[in-house]
């Protein structure tokens, strides 16, 4: 089984799929693809990536792919199926996903690692202004920790996958790794997750070799 993936190589939520596909087992292609282009659309009619093709079926937003991989080829080990954890799982995929990534990746990941590749300054006072903000953002999530050794509950599932990949993305900034040491369980749990091999498998490759991300 091979899973053909459609997106930039250095994503947030490429990652997430990788890792996934990765736990799951399931070999996985990247093609890389930009974002918002010609060629994203033929893939993703709202010209978002990643998108995804297995077993001859074709999928697009990451949670879509996620848990189809999970489903099919994980016997759903990151879905938790308890009603409670459930849902939590489904909380803080929502909230990565809606909240945390667009606020890292926009103000911060995008400004200080991305633009320098492309010849840009960074724009410092755009990242300046986001940072307490984005500090909010992690302190949430690591209330949550504070509560729980994964998201959902006790278990690692998808939501752990999602959010370590952004927080490892604000973690290659010094603002982000600075906001980290000051959040304890968001650290000691960046770390568990850091260990496992289908994280470890999924590193993005370095981004001063690269050229484009998103
Ligand atoms: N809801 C989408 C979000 C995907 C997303 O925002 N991808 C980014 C790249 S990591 C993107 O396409 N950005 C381009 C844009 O926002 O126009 C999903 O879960 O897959």
């Amino acid at each position: 089984m091979k899973l053909a993936l459609y997106g930039p190589q250095i994503s947030t939520f490429v990652r997430c799929c990788t890792t996934v596909a990765q736990e799951a087992g399931v070999s996985w292609q990247l093609h890389p693809t930009g974002t918002g282009t010609k060629e994203s659309a033929a893939h993703h009619p709202f010209l978002r990536t990643p998108a995804a093709y297995i077993d001859d079926l074709h999928f697009y937003e990451t949670l879509a792919i996620t848990s189809y991989i999970d489903s099919q080829y994980n016997q759903r080990r990151l879905q938790p199926m308890a009603p409670e954890a459930g849902a939590r799982c489904l909380q803080w995929v929502n909230i990565m996903s809606n909240y945390v990534f667009p606020i890292i990746e926009e103000r911060l990941v995008l400004p200080r690692l991305v633009a320098p590749l492309m010849g840009r300054q960074p724009d410092e006072k755009l990242i300046a202004e986001a940072l307490p903000n984005i500090a909010y953002h992690m302190q949430v999530v690591d209330q949550r920790l504070l509560e729980a050794p994964f998201l959902a509950g006790t278990e690692v599932s998808l939501a752990d996958i999602f959010m370590y990949c952004v927080i490892e993305s604000a973690a290659m900034t010094p603002e982000g790794a600075d906001i980290l040491t000051h959040l304890p369980a968001l650290s000691a749990w960046k770390q568990v997750i850091e260990a496992r091999p289908a994280v470890q498998a999924t590193k993005w490759p370095d981004p001063s070799e690269l050229g484009g991300a998103s």
